[in-house]
C-alpha cells in the first residue's frame, strides 16, 4: 500500500521552489494512498526564531497547503509538535546514526558555517534524525520533496536499514519520490541561479514568493539574472552552461507541465521568455492567491483541521514508536 508522508517548515515566505518542488506534487498525489502532510514546526526551531512568527507562520503555512488544494478527505494535515511520538522516535534514532554520518550533511555544513558551527544549534546538527522519524512513524512507502532532500532521504534509508538489521523488522525503507530534473527538482534562485531558490536567501529578489502580486513577480522575472551570450540560439535548456536561462525555462516547463527543451524552442528572445513565464506563474498561483485570502478569514477552521489531523495522525506514529521501543528493549508503556 502506498503512505505518502512530507513535511514543510513555518520558515515564513514559502516560495516558488516550496511550490513546484513539493507542495504540487503532495496536491496531485494525495489521493494516490494514505498520506501525511506536516508542518515541521520543530524543525524551525534549529536556526534562531522569534516566537510570534513561529506561531503566526505555522498557521499561515497550513492555510496555504489547504488553498494549495490539500483535502482532508484525502489526506491527514497536522503539525509535527503535537504528535508527540515524532521527538520520542527520533531519540531512538539518534541512538542508531553516528556523528560521522551527520557531519557528512550538506545542509548542516552550509548552515552550520553562516553563523559558525561552534555557535550552532545541537537541534541543527540532529535534525536528521528527526525528520528521519517524522517519516518513519508513518511507515511511509513515498517521501515527495525536492531535490535538495535527496541527501536526507538517504540518510532516513539507511537509518531504517541499520535499526531493522540490529533489532528486526521495524520500519519501511522509504523512497523517496523528486521531481525530474528542469521539471521543479531545484529551483534555482532569479539573482544567482547556481543557488537553489530558499527561504533564508540574503535577497528576496531572487525568491517568487507565493503571496508575491502580479507586479512584483513581473519585476522579479524581468530583471532575472541571465547568461551573457545572445545569440540566435540563446534560448537553450543547458544548466550547466546557461544556469539563469534554463531555471527559467525549468520553471516554465514545471509550471505548464511540458519539457523544458520543448518550451526553449518556442522563445527566441530573453526578454519574451522572461514575460512568458511571468505570465504563466502568474495563471498559476493566482487560484491559490484568492483561496487563501478566503480561508485565512477563518483561523478557527483551519486549527480545527489541524487538530483533527494530529488526532488520526497519532495512533499510526504511535503503534509504529511501541513497537521500536519493543525492539530495542525499552519497557513499551500499556
Ligand atoms: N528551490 C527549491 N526547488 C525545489 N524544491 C525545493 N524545496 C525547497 N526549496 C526548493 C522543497 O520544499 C519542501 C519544503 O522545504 P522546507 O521548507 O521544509 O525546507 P528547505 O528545503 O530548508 O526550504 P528552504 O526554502 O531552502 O529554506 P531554508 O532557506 O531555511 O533552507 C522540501 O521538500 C524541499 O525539498
Amino acid at each position: 500500500m502506498t503512505r505518502i508522508l512530507s513535511g514543510i517548515q513555518p520558515t515564513g515566505g514559502l516560495h516558488l521552489g516550496n511550490y513546484l518542488g513539493a507542495v504540487r506534487y503532495w496536491v496531485e498525489d494525495q489521493a494516490l494512498g494514505e498520506s501525511f502532510y506536516c508542518v515541521v514546526d520543530l524543525h524551525a526551531l534549529t536556526v534562531p526564531r522569534d516566537p510570534a512568527s513561529l506561531r503566526r507562520d505555522t498557521t499561515e503555512v497550513a492555510t496555504l497547503l489547504l488553498a494549495a488544494g490539500l483535502d482532508t478527505d484525502a489526506c491527514t494535515l497536522f503539525v509535527q509538535s503535537h504528535v508527540a511520538e515524532h521527538t520520542q522516535l527520533a531519540w531512538l534514532l539518534e541512538c542508531t546514526a553516528s556523528i560521522g554520518e551527520l557531519r557528512r550533511m550538506t545542509q548542516f555544513k552550509d548552515k552550520a558555517t553562516k553563523g559558525g558551527e561552534e555557535a550552532a544549534r545541537v537541534g541543527l546538527f540532529t535534525y536528521p534524525t528527526l525528520m528521519a522519524a517524522d517519516i518513519l512513524a508513518y511507515q511511509a512507502t513515498h517521501v515527495p520533496v525536492g531535490d535538495d532532500q535527496r541527501q536526507h532521504l538517504e540518510l532516513t534509508r539507511d537509518l531504517a536499514e541499520r535499526f531493522n538489521a540490529r533489532y528486526g523488522e521495524v520500519f519501511t525503507v522509504p523512497e523517496a519520490t523528486i521531481p525530474p530534473a528542469g521539471r521543479g527538482a531545484r529551483i534555482m534562485d532569479l539573482q544567482e541561479p547556481t543557488r537553489k531558490m530558499s527561504k533564508s536567501a540574503d535577497s528576496e529578489q531572487g525568491v517568487i514568493g507565493l503571496f508575491d502580486p502580479p507586479e512584483v513577480i513581473e519585476r522579479k522575472f524581468r530583471r532575472a539574472v541571465t547568461d551573457t551570450d545572445d545569440g540566435a540560439d540563446a534560448v537553450r535548456f543547458d544548466p550547466g552552461l546557461k544556469p539563469g536561462v534554463s531555471n527559467l525555462l525549468a520553471i516554465l516547463a514545471a509550471a505548464t507541465g511540458r519539457d523544458p527543451t520543448e518550451v526553449a524552442g518556442e522563445h527566441r528572445r530573453y526578454g519574451e521568455l522572461k514575460a512568458a513565464v511571468a505570465d504563466a506563474v502568474i495563471e498559476m498561483l493566482r487560484p491559490l492567491q484568492v483561496r487563501y485570502r478566503e480561508l485565512e478569514a477563518d483561523p478557527a477552521a483551519v486549527e480545527e483541521i489541524l487538530r483533527a489531523g494530529a488526532g488520526r495522525a497519532r495512533p499510526v506514529a504511535g503503534a509504529t514508536l511501541r513497537s521500536a521501543m519493543d525492539a530495542v528493549g525499552l519497557l513499551a508503556p500499556r
